[in-house]
Formats: C-alpha cells, structure tokens, sequence
C-alpha cells in the first residue's frame, strides 16, 4: 500500500469506518436515504475516485458523468499495478486496458484489451455513445479511441516493466491464474480493479469498471470488468452490481448480473453478493480456496452491500452524510477483513 492509500485507510479505521462488517445500509430515518446520491467503489483506493466522482454527483451531474469522471480519476491519479496507466503488463511485458460503463436503462459499452490509450473508460463510454456495438478489442478499439480524438501514449512505466522482467526472470512462462505477488490470486496486494456504483438525485444508477487486468495474463486474455454481466451490470428497476478479484470466476457465473437478478428477487445487497460468492464456491470448491472473488451492490433504494470469498476486501461509500467511508466486506474463508 503505497503511502496516500495507507492515510486514507488509517483515516477511514481512526473513523470507525469499520464497524460494520458486512456491509452497510442506508439508514431508514434519513429523508435522503431513497433519494439521495451516492457513490461507493470497490477497494480502498475507491475512496479518491468516490471524491472524484462525487465532485459532480453532488452538483446534480448524472450517475453516469459522475462515474466516469471517478473511473478516470483512477485511470490517470492513482498509480497503481492493476489500473490504468502504472498497471503490470502481461506476460509479454504488453500493458493492456479493460474498461466498461453502463447506465440503469441498459445502455453500455465497453473496451478490452486496448494498448496505448490513458482513459480506456471514456473510450468504452464513446462506444456507447457513437457507435451500433457494445465492445471494442486491442487493435480496433484502439483506432476508434484515436479516430476520437485520444493520443496514443506509451503507459508502461519503468517500475513496471522493471517488476515485469523480474517475473520473467523467475517464471517459467506459463499460463496461469497469477499469484505472483499474492499468496491469493486476485487479493488486493495484487489485484485492484475499481469498480464503480452510483445513484443520483434523480434515481437513475450507473457503474464503471477499469482495469489493467492479472499481472502477467497470457496476452490476449480479457478478464470481466469491460464484460457487462460479469464485472458490472445496472438496472434501474433494481440496482447494480461489480466484481473485483479473478475474472475468470466472475465470466463463469456472469456473477455481476446474478448480484443484480438475487436483488430483484428481494435479496438486500450484502446478501445477494453473499449468494453470488456461494455460487462461485458451488462451482469450483477447490479453487476458491485460493482465489479472491469480491463483490459490490447498490440497490435503487441507496443502500450498499459486498460480500467476498477472503477476508481483505473493503468498499469505499460517499453521499451527502458520509464522506469517503471505508467498509470491510464479510467473507466466506476469515469472516469480515
Ligand atoms: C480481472 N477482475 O481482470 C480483474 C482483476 C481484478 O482486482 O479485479 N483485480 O480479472
């Protein structure tokens, strides 16, 4: 944890930003709780992009400008190993993006596995907007981004292709579900998606996801955050949904879209991604004893809940009441984190 995530962690636990272990609800006797904006992200880093993203929620911008604007802020501010422009490369030492958006009305659009470009969001967004399609990959969402005005831009930064030739140095180049950095693919010392969820003032929902994927994927591999389902998914009859950890499991169980459908069968959203994570344990009971797997929800009501399959996975919320609170989730394996 590099110094600012570590003031903004110890910030949030001096709070008793904590306490509430599995989740957090918006309280019943808060005239803005059905209401009200608000925006909670995956991580403690999700902390900065909520402020980034609050910036306009709270003037009356749109779920969707707000999370964009949040995702962005990761993409470009935060410097980190698993998104945007200081991500790990793959095992080639090719640094590739995944990024998508969504609304509440079913709108989306999404990029995979783009090179070069800093704000794969916004691109994924463009798709959305400009085009008939839903997803763009490598090359071609590439072109799109720069027949859109993006500049192509070289993002591999020395420290992580010096991390990169380290790994190489000691690995034996083969495909697998990276642990390099982790005792648990997919745990916050070395994945850190940001998955993004918001409601504005006027009830509509919408959520991004970005990324630069598992250190040292196989090139080409697409994990889930720009497959809309699987690392993200908003409908505003219910709520919306996001994933942090081996996309693979997610892609398997299009978990972001159960997250959604167990809360339009009444579920609260601790106890949706609750379900969601007992499904992944259900298929793959050997696996998910060493893999992370986390979810994120937002029902249309405003309230929050994440449930993941080890402990360590926290959420960051912020609306008019609570600013930047960090959450630990509750866990199938160590309980809360
Ligand atoms: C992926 N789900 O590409 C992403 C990685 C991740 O926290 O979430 N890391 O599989």
């Amino acid at each position: 944890m590099n110094d600012r995530r570590r003031f903004l962690a110890q910030a949030a636990l001096s709070a008793g930003a904590l306490a509430i272990p599995r989740g957090w609800a918006s309280d019943p006797s808060d005239p803005r709780a059905d209401a009200g904006a608000r925006v909670v992200s995956t991580w403690d880093f999700g902390v900065g992009a909520n402020q980034a993203a609050w910036k306009h929620l709270s003037t009356g911008a749109s779920a969707l400008d707000a999370v964009e604007q949040g995702a962005r802020w990761a993409e470009s501010e935060l410097c980190n190993p698993t998104v945007g422009r200081c991500g790990n490369p793959d095992r080639d030492g090719v640094l590739t993006l995944d990024a998508s958006i969504m609304d509440g009305d079913g709108r989306c659009g999404a990029v995979a596995a783009i090179e070069d470009i800093d704000h794969p969001i916004s691109v994924a967004r463009l798709v959305m907007e400009k085009t008939p399609h839903v997803m763009l990959v490598g090359e071609g969402a590439q072109q799109f981004a720069m027949a859109q005005g993006f500049r192509k831009r070289r993002l591999l930064t020395p420290e992580a292709e010096q991390a990169w030739r380290e790994w190489r140095a000691r690995a034996e180049y083969q495909p697998q579900i990276n642990a390099e950095r982790s005792v648990r693919p997919g745990n916050k010392d070395n994945h850190d998606t940001l998955g993004m969820l918001a409601i504005d003032r006027n009830g509509r929902l919408a959520g991004a996801c970005t990324t630069s994927g598992m250190a040292w994927k196989m090139h080409g591999r697409v994990g889930d955050s720009p497959i809309v389902g699987a690392g993200l998914y908003v409908d505003n009859e219910v709520g919306a949904a996001t994933a942090s950890g081996v996309g693979e499991e997610m892609i398997r169980n299009a978990a972001s879209f159960l997250v959604v459908e167990l809360m339009r069968q009444g579920r609260a959203p601790a106890d949706a991604c609750r379900e969601a994570i007992e499904r992944v344990v259900r298929k793959r009971p050997e696996a998910s004893k060493s893999l992370q797997v986390c979810f994120l929800a937002l029902n249309r009501h405003g309230e929050v809940g994440a449930f993941a399959l080890h402990a360590g996975f926290e959420y960051a919320v912020c609306d008019a009441k609570k600013q930047d609170v960090l959450h630990a989730s509750g866990s199938i394996y160590g309980g809360g984190a």
